[in-house]
């Protein structure tokens, strides 16, 4: 991207009014966390920042920061809690692997509100609790061309 191109895009008027503000994580699916984690610090040397098990979800999760910092993007490492969970139905139908894609949003009613104007169909009627006390809520992958994306505003 260009210099006038890259400024352009920082400015907040230009956003998209979805209020997209980054690739927040990149949720992987996987059978067993602790193998997982082990494989992806000692393969990729990511460190391992958070582990959380969020019951509401059916997970157990460790948020895998790629670079020196999370400000280099996170694999997020999502792994069954019950058979029930939409991780085990995941890893049934398709085995281990990319289960969803996520974006951190400035505000996920905003987002939400505009994407169901888009005619997107969004998981939740109002957000959840997501990692580390976030608010999440998913488009249907089948209006996302195939990819499950979670909308995610952090904490403030
Ligand atoms: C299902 N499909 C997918 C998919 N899951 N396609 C791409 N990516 C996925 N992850 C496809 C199926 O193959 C099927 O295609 C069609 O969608 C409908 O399938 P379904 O039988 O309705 O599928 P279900 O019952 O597995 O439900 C899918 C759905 C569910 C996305 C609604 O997984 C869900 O509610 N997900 C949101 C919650 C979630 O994923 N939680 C875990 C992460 P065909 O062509 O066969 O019709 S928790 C998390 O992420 C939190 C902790 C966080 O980050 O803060």
């Amino acid at each position: 991207m260009g210099q006038d191109a890259a400024a352009k895009h920082a400015d907040d008027s230009v956003t998209s009014d979805v209020g997209l503000l980054r690739i927040d994580h990149v949720g992987v699916a996987v059978a067993d966390l602790d193998e997982a984690v082990e494989f992806y610090t000692r393969v990729f040397g990511m460190t391992c920042v958070h582990i959380e098990e969020n019951t509401d979800q059916g997970v157990r999760e460790a948020m895998m920061s790629v670079g020196p910092t999370t400000e280099g993007g996170c694999v997020q490492l999502l792994a069954p809690l019950s058979p029930a969970s939409a991780i085990a139905k995941f890893l049934d139908r398709s085995g281990p692997g990319v289960q969803q894609v996520a974006y951190t949003v400035r505000d996920v009613e905003v987002a939400a509100a505009v994407l169901r104007d888009r005619g997107m169909r969004l998981l939740y009627d109002a957000p959840r609790r997501g990692t580390a006390g976030s608010r999440i809520n998913f488009v249907h992958p089948k209006d996302a061309g195939g990819v499950l994306v979670e909308l995610v505003e952090p904490p403030r």
